[in-house]
C-alpha cells in the first residue's frame, strides 16, 4: 500500500470540500517513477528497469449520477474544469493540466467503456518537469480512478496503455510506455523489468543494502519535446534502413557490421539503444544478485552512452555523475535518469555512503555549475491503487 503524506491528503480534502461542498467518497493514487537503467529504449520495443517512487499524484473523488465531470487542481491555484461525457471531449485551450484528465477519459470512451461523471480534486508531490513522470502519474491516477470507481473491465497494463495513448494523441507528446507501466504496475521494494514489446513484467527485489538517491539537477528541461521527438525519429530511421521492425531486433555485433549503412549521427543513436538494451538485461541480473560493482559499471556505461552517443545529457549532470562515481567506486553507481536535457540523476549506494554523497554534492555542485540541487532518498513503491485512510 502506498505511503501517502497526511498533509497532502488533508490539503486535498479541504480543496475538495471547499469546491464541491462535501467530503470526497474515495481516494486513488498513482506514483512517479525513477528509471534505474534502460533510457530511450521503450519506444524501440526494448527493455527498461524502473521503479515506482514514494511520491504520487493523489485524487479525491465522488461519482456523479449524471454525465458531467468537474475537476479542481489543488496545485494550480485551484483552477477548475468542467466537461460533459455526452459530447466530444476536446482540448482545453489554456489549462494544460486538464488535458491529461480530458485525454485519459476520452481514450477510455474510445475503448468503448461506459461510465458516468465524477467530481474530482487532484494534488501531488511528484516534482514536476524533473523527469520523474509527474504527467504519467496523473494519467494513470485518472485511469485508475475510473477503472475502480466504475468497475471497468481493464487490466492495470490497459490503464497504462490508455494513459500513453492520451499523451500521444490528445496531449501530443510521443512518449513510450515505460512511465505509465511502472506507475500502474510498480510494486513495493521491487524494480520492474519491463519488456516494452510484449509488456511482460518481472519484479526484481531491490537489494536491501542499497539506497536509491535521486538528485534533481534543477536544470530546466529545455527543448525536451522537440529533441525527444527527434531522437525517436532517428531511431526509427535506423530501424527502417536496417529493415528492422524496431532497434530491439538487432544485436550490437550486427549493428556494428552494418555501420556503413547509417549516417554517423543515426549510427550513434542506434548504438546507444542497442547497447542500452544489453546493459538493461545485465543490470536486471546484477540487481537480482545484489552485485553493486556490476551495477556501478553498467550505470557508468549507460551515462556515457547517453552523453556521447545519444547526446541527451547536460554538463551539470555530467559533473554530478562523475563526482558520485569517483566517490562510490565499485560500491555504487549513478546516471542521468529520464528523457534528458536536464532533470534528475539516480544513484544506488550503500546506506552508510548516503550522507557522504549528499555532503559532497552540496559542497561542490552549486559552486561548479551555478545550479542548486534537490536530493531525495526514495523507496521502491506500489503502483496505482485506492488509498484507504
Ligand atoms: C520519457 C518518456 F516519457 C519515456 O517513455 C521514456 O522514453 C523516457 O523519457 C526515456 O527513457 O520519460
Amino acid at each position: 500500500m502506498a505511503n501517502i503524506s497526511q498533509t497532502m491528503l488533508e490539503k486535498l480534502n479541504s480543496v475538495y470540500s471547499d469546491t464541491f461542498g462535501a467530503a470526497p467518497a474515495r481516494h486513488f493514487q498513482a506514483p512517479g517513477r525513477v528509471n534505474l537503467i534502460g533510457e530511450h529504449t521503450d519506444y524501440n520495443d526494448g527493455f527498461v528497469l524502473p521503479c515506482a517512487i514514494d511520491y504520487q499524484t493523489l485524487v479525491a473523488v465522488t461519482p456523479r449520477e449524471d454525465y458531467t465531470v468537474r475537476v479542481v487542481a489543488a496545485d494550480y491555484n485551484n483552477e477548475q474544469d468542467e466537461f460533459s461525457l455526452d459530447s466530444e471531449i476536446t482540448n482545453h485551450p489554456t489549462q494544460l493540466w486538464s488535458n491529461y484528465v480530458r485525454g485519459v477519459i476520452k481514450h477510455l470512451q474510445l475503448r468503448g467503456h461506459q461510465f458516468k461523471g465524477a467530481d474530482i480534486a487532484i494534488t501531488g508531490n511528484v516534482p514536476q518537469g524533473a523527469g520523474l513522470s509527474s504527467s504519467a502519474s496523473l494519467e494513470v491516477a485518472i485511469g485508475e480512478t475510473f477503472r475502480l470507481l466504475y468497475n471497468l473491465s481493464l487490466s492495470k497494463a490497459d490503464v497504462a496503455v490508455n494513459g500513453q495513448e492520451a499523451e500521444n494523441q490528445f496531449v501530443g507528446c510521443n512518449c513510450g510506455i515505460m512511465d505509465q507501466m511502472v506507475s500502474s504496475c510498480g510494486s513495493e521494494l521491487n524494480a520492474l523489468l519491463l519488456d516494452c514489446r510484449s509488456l511482460d513484467t518481472q519484479l526484481i527485489s531491490m537489494p536491501k543494502d542499497l539506497s536509491v538517491m535521486i538528485i534533481n539537477s534543477n536544470v530546466k528541461r529545455g527543448l525536451v519535446d522537440s529533441e525527444y521527438n527527434t531522437r525517436r525519429e532517428q531511431c526509427e530511421e535506423a530501424a527502417s534502413i536496417l529493415g528492422l521492425k524496431a532497434l530491439r531486433d538487432i544485436s550490437l555485433e550486427e549493428l556494428q557490421a552494418n555501420k556503413d549503412k547509417l549516417s554517423d549521427v543515426v549510427y550513434r543513436r542506434a548504438h546507444h539503444v542497442v547497447s542500452e538494451n544489453e546493459r538493461t538485461l545485465k543490470a536486471a541480473d546484477a540487481l537480482r544478485a545484489g552485485d553493486a560493482a556490476l551495477l556501478s559499471t553498467l550505470m557508468a556505461e549507460s551515462h556515457a552512452s547517453m552523453r556521447d552517443d545519444f547526446e541527451i545529457t547536460v554538463a551539470p549532470i555530467d559533473f554530478v555523475v562523475k563526482t558520485l562515481h569517483d566517490y562510490l567506486g565499485t560500491k555504487g553507481g549513478a546516471r542521468m535518469t529520464g528523457g534528458g536535457f536536464g532533470g534528475c540523476m539516480v544513484a544506488l549506494m550503500p546506506h552508510d555512503m548516503v550522507e557522504g554523497a549528499k555532503q559532497l554534492i552540496e559542497q561542490t555542485y552549486q559552486t561548479e555549475t551555478g545550479y542548486k540541487e534537490t536530493i531525495y532518498i526514495c523507496s521502491a513503491s506500489d503502483g496505482a491503487g485506492e488509498v484507504f485512510n
